[in-house]
This record gives structure tokens, C-alpha cells and sequence, in this order.
């Protein structure tokens, strides 16, 4: 009875078992390619949004081109979302080498097998975290106890090393695989035969790149006001919000109420001073074109009217290399103050703003005074100012 059992079981399978041609090398490589790609990008403009936040004193970013946080946050997260069907493909081409031969008995060839075998298993995991926590951010969902964005920032540089790990023990694969071969179409796992599959090798390629651009254009929506209306995976409408810009945080959330008739706005300089509403509306008024662009992927242009920066600096007696502490009137919070290096605080285009789009300021788009700056984070742009501090 249990011998008959026992020949009814087939034997696990070994690496050798799968014989379908899309778990080929060749095909790994062309899908490790794009993957590739899409997570330099992803960590090269990672790593911007990261530099523009921390304001490290050895780094000047300039305030030009005014757009171009809104075009790198917005490759940041269309990559960062493109990567995710990439890398399942990936995984599903390569998954037979979970049936490989373990490396015993032990040997230094075995040795730097298990080696590669833990590298690996830090990437896809130190991967798959990124990817998942990153999405869920762009929903603003934190169902977790460590902070995302230390945690987001730290994972980046694992999955790089572990990816440069990767690259030079596959270097040898990888480059015999690199380019199209004729042996690619007959040679199969191992010296068997392959197997017919209804699945070609183009097949895969073309339904994988198929699968990314389809998740990829309708997220990227987001921030392309353009394709808003096909943006089906991006969890906001550009355009929906008062007064034509979506909100992030309202002042409901960060506990803030209006202002009362004795409201001032103050400036702590070289000379300190102080203004009302209505004073701040007598100054020079200015207008800038620019884009609210949040670090979750969205982002929207709009007009401000508003007090330039650079000429209550001069009112102030601030020199030109001074920068400048924002203070909201929001209490605590990780974006209650913000700090404007003096390429920012300088710019004509940065804004005391007023006003949004032809109209005073609604509460939750920062009434009465909020900060508009060229090529900066969205968490940066700081709502209900009521303070400005010269650091000199
Ligand atoms: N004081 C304060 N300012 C803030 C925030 C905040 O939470 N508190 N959120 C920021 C973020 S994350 C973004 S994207 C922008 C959004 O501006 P909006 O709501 O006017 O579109 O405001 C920024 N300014
Ligand atoms: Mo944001």
C-alpha cells in the first residue's frame, strides 16, 4: 500500500524540471534590464527628493528649472510603480533556481553559493518591502510602527548594494546573455529539449512591457495632467480640490482654525517686523506660475499672487546670502516649519502667496499666507506662515 503510494508521488522537482524557454537566462536578463532601469531611476530621483529635504549645507540645488521636482518625483513614483509588475516577472523567469541543488556537502564553491543565495534574498526582500511601502504611501496609508521615510531611504541604499552585489556575480551570465544569439531560440534548460509552451518568448516580453506601461499610464495621471482621466490607479485627481489643487493635509487635520482680526505676520531679521493682513496686501503683490508637487506622486501647476521672499528680505536689511526658517502656525507636525537655502529665498519666483488661482486663499491651502518656491517638495511648501526667521 504505501509502496504504491509512493510511486504515484512524483519526485520534487529539480532545477532541470522546468524546461519552459521563458525561464531562460536570456530572459531573465532582458527583464532584469528593464528592472534595472526602472530602479536607477527610481533611486537616482529617490535620492534628490532626499537631498532637497534634508538641505544638507554641502550641497547648493539650485532653484531652476522651476519644474523640475515635479519631473523627477513624478519619474520617481511612475518608476517606482512600473518596477512592481518588472519584478514579478523577474521573480516568475528565475523561480526555478529555488530548486536547485542546495550546496552540499560543504565546499568554498558552496560557500559562495550560499553567499549569493543571502544576497539575493536581501534584495527581493529589501525590494519588495521598498515597492509595497512606497505604494502605500502614495495612498497615505502608514499601517506600520517605524517612520516610512527614514526607513524608505535606508531600504534604497540596501537594495543598491545588494544589486551591485547581484550584477558582479551574474557579470559572466549576464553578458553572454546581453545580446540576441541563435542558440537563444533552440537552447533550453540545461541540455533537454525544451518544451512547447503556449507562451513565446516574445509573447512574455511584449504581455511584461504591456503589463508596465498599462500600470504605468494609468498612475502617471497623477502628475501629467494630461492623461488624468485614464489615471484609474492614481489615488489623486490633480485637478480635484478647492480651487482646482488637491490637498494634503486640511487645516481640520493640523488643527488650525482661521486667524483672528488681531492676526500679524512677523519677521525676524536684522530689523524685525510686523504686518497685518492688510498691510501684507498693500506690499508689491507678485505672481508666480508654479507647481504644487507633492513627494506622493501628484503634482499641479497654478498661479500665485503673493509677496516676493527676496523683497521682505530687503526690508528686512537681510544680506543675500541669508536663508530663511518658515514658521507655520500649525503646532508640531513634521511640516510646521521649513527652511529656504538662499538660492530659494532669493528667487523672484518664491512667494509669500496670498492668493490661488484668482482667489484669496482657501484655510486648507494655507489662508492667509502660505510659501511657494520653484523646484521644491510639496512638503516643503509650507501652509498658514505666520513667521519668517533670518538665518544668516
Ligand atoms: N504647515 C503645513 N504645511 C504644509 C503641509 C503640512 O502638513 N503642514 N503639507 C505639505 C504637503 S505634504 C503638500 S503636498 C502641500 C500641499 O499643498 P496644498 O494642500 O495647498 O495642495 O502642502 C505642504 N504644506
Ligand atoms: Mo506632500
Amino acid at each position: 500500500m504505501l509502496r504504491s503510494i509512493a510511486q504515484r508521488v512524483p519526485p520534487p522537482p529539480t532545477e532541470k524540471s522546468f524546461r519552459s524557454p521563458l525561464h531562460h537566462p536570456r530572459v531573465a536578463t532582458v527583464i532584469g534590464r528593464w528592472l534595472a532601469l526602472a530602479v536607477v531611476i527610481c533611486f537616482l530621483t529617490g535620492l534628490f527628493s532626499h537631498l532637497q529635504q534634508a538641505t544638507p549645507g554641502w550641497l547648493v540645488i539650485p532653484s531652476r528649472p522651476a519644474s523640475l521636482y515635479r519631473v523627477t518625483q513624478g519619474l520617481h513614483v511612475l518608476s517606482g510603480t512600473i518596477a512592481v509588475p518588472l519584478l514579478l516577472a523577474k521573480l516568475w523567469t528565475v523561480y526555478p533556481k529555488l530548486f536547485a541543488k542546495p550546496p552540499w556537502p560543504p565546499s568554498r564553491e558552496a560557500l559562495a553559493t550560499i553567499l549569493e543565495r543571502l544576497s539575493i534574498l536581501v534584495l527581493v526582500s529589501a525590494m519588495a518591502l521598498e515597492l509595497f511601502t512606497g505604494f502605500l504611501n502614495t495612498v497615505q496609508w502608514y499601517p506600520w510602527p517605524f517612520p516610512f521615510k527614514q526607513t524608505h531611504y535606508a531600504l534604497a541604499w540596501i537594495i543598491i548594494g545588494a544589486l551591485c552585489v547581484h550584477l558582479a556575480v551574474k557579470l559572466p551570465l549576464i553578458l553572454a546573455h546581453w545580446r540576441r544569439t541563435p542558440s537563444d531560440r533552440s537552447q533550453a534548460a540545461g541540455s533537454l529539449p525544451p518544451a512547447i509552451t503556449g507562451l513565446t518568448r516574445r509573447g512574455l516580453f511584449r504581455t511584461v512591457a504591456g503589463a508596465a506601461t498599462l500600470v504605468g499610464i494609468t498612475s502617471v495621471g497623477q502628475s501629467v495632467p494630461a492623461l488624468g482621466p485614464v489615471a484609474v490607479l492614481a489615488p489623486r485627481k490633480p485637478n480635484v480640490g478647492p480651487q482646482g489643487l488637491p490637498i494634503n493635509r486640511t487645516a481640520k487635520d493640523a488643527g488650525v482654525t482661521g486667524i483672528d482680526a488681531d492676526w500679524r505676520f512677523t519677521i525676524k531679521g536684522p530689523q524685525q517686523l510686523s504686518y497685518s493682513l492688510d498691510e501684507l496686501r498693500q506690499l508689491p503683490q507678485s505672481r508666480s506660475e508654479l507647481p504644487i508637487a507633492c513627494v506622493e506622486g501628484w503634482s499641479q501647476g497654478a498661479r500665485w499672487e503673493g509677496v516676493r521672499i527676496r523683497d521682505l528680505l530687503r526690508l528686512c536689511g537681510a544680506t543675500k546670502d541669508s536663508s530663511v526658517r518658515v514658521v507655520s502656525m500649525e503646532k508640531g507636525g513634521f511640516y510646521a516649519t521649513s527652511e529656504l537655502p538662499p538660492e530659494f529665498a532669493h528667487d523672484p519666483l518664491t512667494l509669500l502667496a496670498l492668493r490661488l488661482n484668482g482667489d484669496e486663499l482657501a484655510l486648507d491651502h494655507g489662508f492667509p499666507a502660505r510659501i511657494i518656491a520653484p523646484n521644491r517638495p510639496g512638503v516643503l511648501q509650507t501652509k498658514w506662515v505666520h513667521r519668517l526667521e533670518v538665518i544668516s
